[in-house]
């Protein structure tokens, strides 16, 4: 049985914000059964032996199938797919469209969209030299090709929802409270249906409870 590490406690205000949601949301699609390991992260257990041993990173999302360690949220997405058979087409074509975004979503449309939310936590000091100006200019140009992409399709890489998916709309949900997607009536669409599949719902909630938080108390 799969296990996924994931976060357990973890500083107030930062509940069910992590990238093991990816994880969590990828079995929840699948019905592969697993388990989850929650770590304290208060408590400093992500910097413990136990973990140092499976994350060379010392981070979650990390899963661990039968002895196999596989860390990196588009890699275990991906992996979660191949072995359910699901989230992922089988024709060679198909697959190579989810790959081009999964990495879209994580190399290209992430990085200034993580960076803006650091900066808006403030954890990259103050915003000298309009360093957040520059991110979210980038962040309109991606959100302009995905409104393109979106047009007349409703998941990202192919007919059927994916782990592509997953991902980008994970990578969306970091600047939901800004209004940066307001513009883009495709993407909100994107975005309102992707978050209302039940399997994240699921998701969601068991990250409320392993959080010891309300599901309402989610940012
Ligand atoms: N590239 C990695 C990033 C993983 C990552 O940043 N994990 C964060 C949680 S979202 C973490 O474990 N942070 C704790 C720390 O770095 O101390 C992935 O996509 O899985």
């Amino acid at each position: 049985m799969i296990t996924l590490h994931a976060f357990g406690r973890v500083h107030p205000g930062m509940a069910c914000e992590g990238r093991d949601l990816r994880a969590q949301w990828a079995l929840e699609e699948t019905g592969l059964p697993y388990r989850v390991h929650k770590l304290d992260y208060v408590a400093g257990e992500f910097d413990g032996p136990a973990h140092r041993r499976i994350s060379t990173f010392r981070q979650v999302p990390v899963i661990e199938d039968e002895g196999l360690v596989v860390a990196e949220s588009g890699a275990i997405v991906l992996y979660i797919a191949e072995k359910a058979g699901k989230l992922i087409p089988t024709d060679f074509a198909g697959r190579t469209q989810v790959v081009q975004w999964c990495f879209a979503a994580l190399a290209t449309v992430e990085r200034p969209l993580f960076e803006i939310t650091m900066i808006d936590i403030g954890l990259r000091g103050p915003d000298i030299g309009g360093a957040r100006a520059a991110l979210v200019k980038e962040a309109h140009r991606w959100f302009a090709g995905l409104e393109q992409r979106l047009d007349g399709r409703e998941w990202i890489a192919c007919d059927d929802f994916t782990v592509a998916d997953i991902l980008l709309a994970s990578v969306l949900r970091q600047v939901r409270e800004t209004g940066l997607i307001d513009p883009y009536p495709r993407l909100q669409s994107y975005y309102a249906r992707a978050f209302a599949r039940p399997a994240w719902q699921r998701t969601l909630r068991q990250c409320a409870e392993r959080q010891g938080i309300a599901v309402s108390d989610i940012r």
